[in-house]
C-alpha cells in the first residue's frame, strides 16, 4: 500500500499539464515524473516521428522504466495519454482544458507547424482525451479543470493539493 497517492496531469499539449505539475511538486513535494524527459532519458521509444514531431513510444519499456517509482507513491504524472498506465497504480487523473483562443496562443508561441495547431486544437475541442480518461479509469476519480488563466491554474493547484491532505487523512494507518 503506498503512502502518498498517484495523481496523472493529462490534456492536450499547452493546456499546462508541466506548469501545473511543477506547482504541486514545489508546493506539495510530490514527485513531477515528466513522460517526455523519461522517454527521451531511458530511451523508451523506437525513433523518432517527422509526422507527428514526437517520439514513437514503447509503451512497455516505458511502464518498466518508471514502475518502481510509481509504484511507491507521491508522483505527478505528466503527459498527454493517460490510458496505457495501469488503473492501481492511479489515484486521480486530471484532465486540464482550455479555450481554443488561448491554446492557438500558445501553441503558436511555442512555433508548431499549422497542421500540428490544427490538430491540437481539433482534439481539444472533440474533448479527446477527457474521454479517453473517462474510459481507461473509474468515473470518479478523473476530474476536468479549466486552466485558461493564472488565476485558474492557481486555484487548481488549491484543488489538488486539497485533495491530496484528504488522501493522506484517509488513508493513514
Ligand atoms: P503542457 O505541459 O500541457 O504542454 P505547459 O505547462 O508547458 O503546457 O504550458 C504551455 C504554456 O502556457 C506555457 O507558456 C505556460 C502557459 N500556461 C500554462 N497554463 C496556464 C494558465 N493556466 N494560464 C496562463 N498561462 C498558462
Amino acid at each position: 500500500m503506498r503512502q502518498s497517492p498517484n495523481i496523472i496531469i493529462t490534456g492536450t499539449p499547452g493546456v499546462g499539464k508541466t506548469t501545473h505539475c511543477e506547482a504541486l511538486a514545489e508546493r506539495v513535494g510530490l514527485r513531477h515524473v515528466s513522460i517526455n524527459q523519461v522517454v527521451k532519458d531511458k530511451e523508451c521509444h523506437e525513433g523518432w516521428s517527422d509526422e507527428y514531431q514526437s517520439w514513437i513510444v514503447d509503451e512497455d519499456k516505458l511502464l518498466d522504466a518508471i514502475e518502481d517509482e510509481v509504484k511507491a507513491g507521491g508522483c505527478i504524472i505528466d503527459w498527454h495519454a493517460c490510458d496505457l498506465f495501469p488503473r492501481s497504480w492511479i489515484d486521480l487523473v486530471v484532465v486540464l482544458r482550455v479555450d481554443s483562443t488561448a491554446l492557438y496562443d500558445r501553441l503558436k508561441a511555442r512555433r508548431y507547424a499549422e497542421a500540428k495547431l490544427q490538430e491540437n486544437l481539433d482534439s481539444e475541442i472533440m474533448e479527446v482525451l477527457l474521454q479517453e480518461a473517462r474510459d481507461a479509469f473509474d468515473e470518479e476519480i478523473v476530474i476536468e479543470l479549466t486552466s485558461n488563466t493564472s488565476e485558474e491554474m492557481e486555484s487548481n493547484v488549491d484543488r489538488i493539493e486539497a485533495w491530496y491532505k484528504q488522501w493522506k487523512i484517509d488513508n493513514s494507518a
